[in-house]
């Protein structure tokens, strides 16, 4: 099945909203296979946001990721990937859809209070480097599953 990484940032941390913002996936049928609180550190944060090393925002994103501990999450299902970011809403809290994460909790994009992977090849880099040596991923059923995957 499926699997995605999904970031609780430090804004989520801080305005206490990180287990409602969780909730949206878990109630969206998307099984909880991971979870972690951690602090991020400069070279976790080069990692995960390689693709943007040297963009102008570059900076500033290290510093907001690295501010405060984060909840990192694992959740699978059909389409995880894309369930998930479709749940998140788009980038840009301001212009993010009402109903969706972003769009019900956020304004600035520098504040867009969760991360989600892009595709599943990111989900699976992104869970490694979250959840490498030690961290648990379990692999485990529902008894709701057959309600929620056809
Ligand atoms: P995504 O989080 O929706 O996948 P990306 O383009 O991968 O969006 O950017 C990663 C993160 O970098 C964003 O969630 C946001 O926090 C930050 N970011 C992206 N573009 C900007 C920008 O133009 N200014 C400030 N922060 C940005
Ligand atoms: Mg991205």
């Amino acid at each position: 099945m499926e699997r995605t990484l999904i970031l609780i940032k430090p804004d989520g941390m801080q305005r206490g909203i990180s287990f409602e913002i969780l909730s949206r996936f878990e109630k969206r049928g998307l099984r909880l296979a991971g979870l972690r609180l951690l602090q991020v550190s400069r070279e976790l944060a080069e990692d995960h946001y390689g693709e943007h090393v040297g963009k102008p925002f570059f900076e500033g994103l290290v510093a907001y990721i690295t501010s405060s501990p984060i909840i990192a999450a694992v959740f699978e299902g059909t389409d995880a990937v894309s369930a998930a970011r479709s749940t998140m809403g788009g980038t840009k809290p301001v212009d993010a859809t009402p109903g969706t994460i972003r769009g019900d909790y956020g304004l600035e994009i520098g504040r867009n209070v969760v991360h989600g992977s892009d595709s599943p090849e990111s989900a699976e880099r992104e869970i490694s480097i979250f959840f490498g040596a030690g961290a648990d991923v379990i692999s485990w059923s529902r008894d709701v599953d057959s309600w929620v995957f056809e």
